[in-house]
């Protein structure tokens, strides 16, 4: 086991079972035009922790451990898109609707891609979920099993949604969870910093909160 400095208290990751899984950082999120613009939110502030998760994937290619990338995805003909999900919000255009980047949160869109800085290399799984966590219909808890991953240290967007529902999903089937703070980011400050409370809070009831460099630290001091 590596301990890593996090909250509650020092996260235990074990380099053999662990895998990172990188949340929806997909152009509908976090480019102008998307979904998440279309919502009427500032999408910048998810721009701008672009290089960070960047550095954290470089950090499991380095170490050969795996990655998992999640796109938020529905099926052209929206079967797997419920009503209630498309008339939430209030927006300017609805999901299935062709927006800048063409249909919003439809598979295989250019909207629905993951941006281009942190794109899935040969040998890295692709999530497509139809669902905000990323357990719902999308077979992933055997594909982890299969591979032996006990471990998730989790990134992306958006905190509080898509990224805390797959965290719970994953607390609840057994996995030891870790979320990198500086990696992953909301359109509202103040629910970022309540999401990361409420993980750690009660001796971390949902998982462990560090930042980047607290990885990256004690893989470093591992290999000194
Ligand atoms: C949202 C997500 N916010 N990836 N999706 O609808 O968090």
């Amino acid at each position: 086991m590596i301990d890593i400095p996090a909250r509650p208290y020092p996260y235990p990751l074990d380099p053999a079972h662990t895998a990172l899984v990188v949340i929806d950082m997909q152009r509908d999120f976090i480019e102008p035009g998307g979904f998440g613009d279309s919502l009427g939110n500032d999408v910048a502030r998810l721009e701008a922790i672009v290089p960070t998760v960047a550095g954290l994937i470089e950090v499991f290619r380095q170490q050969g451990w795996p990655v998992i990338h999640t796109r938020e995805a529905h099926k052209p003909d929206l079967s797997d898109c419920p009503p209630s999900k498309i008339a939430r919000g209030n927006p300017s255009l609805h999901i299935g609707e062709v927006g800048a980047m063409g249909r919003l949160l439809v598979a295989g869109e250019p909207g629905n891609q993951i941006v281009a800085a942190l794109a899935p290399i040969e040998g890295e799984i692709v999530i497509d979920k139809p669902g905000k966590g990323m357990f719902w219909a999308t077979g992933v808890h055997e594909t982890l099993q299969a591979i032996g991953i006990t471990h998730l240290v989790f990134a992306g967007v958006t905190t509080e949604v898509c990224v805390q529902t797959s965290m719970r999903e994953a607390n609840d089937r057994g996995y030891e969870c870790l979320l990198i703070e500086d990696a992953t980011e909301s359109y509202f400050a103040q629910f970022k910093a309540a999401t990361i409370e409420m993980i750690a809070a009660q001796g971390g009831i949902v998982g462990w909160v560090a930042p980047l460099a607290a990885l990256q630290g004690a893989l470093a001091r591992r290999a000194a």
